[in-house]
C-alpha cells in the first residue's frame, strides 16, 4: 500500500488530480471508434486534437483495493458523432465501476456482454452512473466545455479494449435535432 496516496485533491480548472499517472488519447488513437471514416480522416488532415486524458490514482494492488481516475473529455464532433472515449470491458468481468460527474455535459453508453441490454445515461455535473460488471462502457461529451468525471473501480478490474475492437459497441450515439440519440449499428 502506498500511504502517500491515501489523500489527494483534484483541480477542475487544471483538469488534474494529485500525483495521478496521466494517459493522453489523441484523435489518431481512436481510429476504430468513429463510424464516419471520411470525416475522421478529413479532420486528421487538419489537426490531431487531444480528445481526453485520464489521471489514475492507484494506492494498493490487493484483492479488495480500489483505484480511481479523473477523466477529462474535450468537446468536439466527427460528423454528427460526439468526441468519446475508446470504451472497454473490464478484463476481470465482474468488476463494477462508479462514475461521478463533476463538470460539463455528457452521456455514457452501457452494453451488457451477454444480453441485448443497452443504456444511454446522462453523465455530467450532478450525475452518478453505476456501471455493473460484464458491461462495456464508453463516455461521450455532448456539451461545449470539457466533461470531467471520476471513475472508481476495483484495483484488479483491468481494461479489455480488444473484445470491442471489431464491433465498436452495438450502438452509436449521434446528434439528432440537437440531442444525443442512440442508434443500433446496421
Ligand atoms: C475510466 C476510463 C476512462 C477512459 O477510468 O478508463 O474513462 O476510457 P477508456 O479507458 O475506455 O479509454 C474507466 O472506466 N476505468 O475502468
Ligand atoms: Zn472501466
Amino acid at each position: 500500500m502506498d500511504f502517500t496516496l491515501l489523500a489527494t485533491s483534484y483541480n477542475l480548472d487544471l483538469g488534474s488530480i494529485g500525483q495521478g499517472q496521466r494517459t493522453e488519447r489523441y484523435l489518431s488513437d481512436l481510429e476504430t471508434c468513429f463510424y464516419d471514416l471520411s470525416s475522421y480522416q478529413q479532420h486528421l488532415l487538419h489537426a490531431n486534437p487531444l480528445v481526453y486524458t485520464v489521471s489514475s490514482i492507484e494506492p494498493g494492488q490487493g484483492d479488495g483495493d480500489l483505484h480511481y481516475g479523473l477523466g477529462v473529455l474535450y468537446p468536439g464532433k466527427i460528423g454528427d458523432e460526439y468526441f468519446m472515449t475508446k470504451g472497454h470491458y473490464h478484463a476481470w468481468r465482474p468488476a463494477a465501476e462508479v462514475y461521478i460527474g463533476l463538470r460539463g455535459q455528457g452521456m455514457m453508453l452501457l452494453e451488457q456482454e451477454h444480453s441485448d441490454q443497452v443504456e444511454l445515461l446522462p453523465l455530467g455535473a450532478g450525475n452518478i452512473v453505476y456501471v455493473p460488471g460484464h458491461t462495456a462502457h464508453r463516455t461521450m461529451n455532448t456539451g461545449s466545455e470539457p466533461l470531467m468525471y471520476i471513475g472508481v473501480y476495483p484495483a484488479k478490474a483491468g481494461h479489455d479494449y480488444q473484445s470491442l475492437a471489431k464491433t465498436n459497441f452495438r450502438h452509436k450515439v449521434v446528434e439528432r435535432d440537437g440531442k444525443p440519440t442512440l442508434i443500433k449499428r446496421s
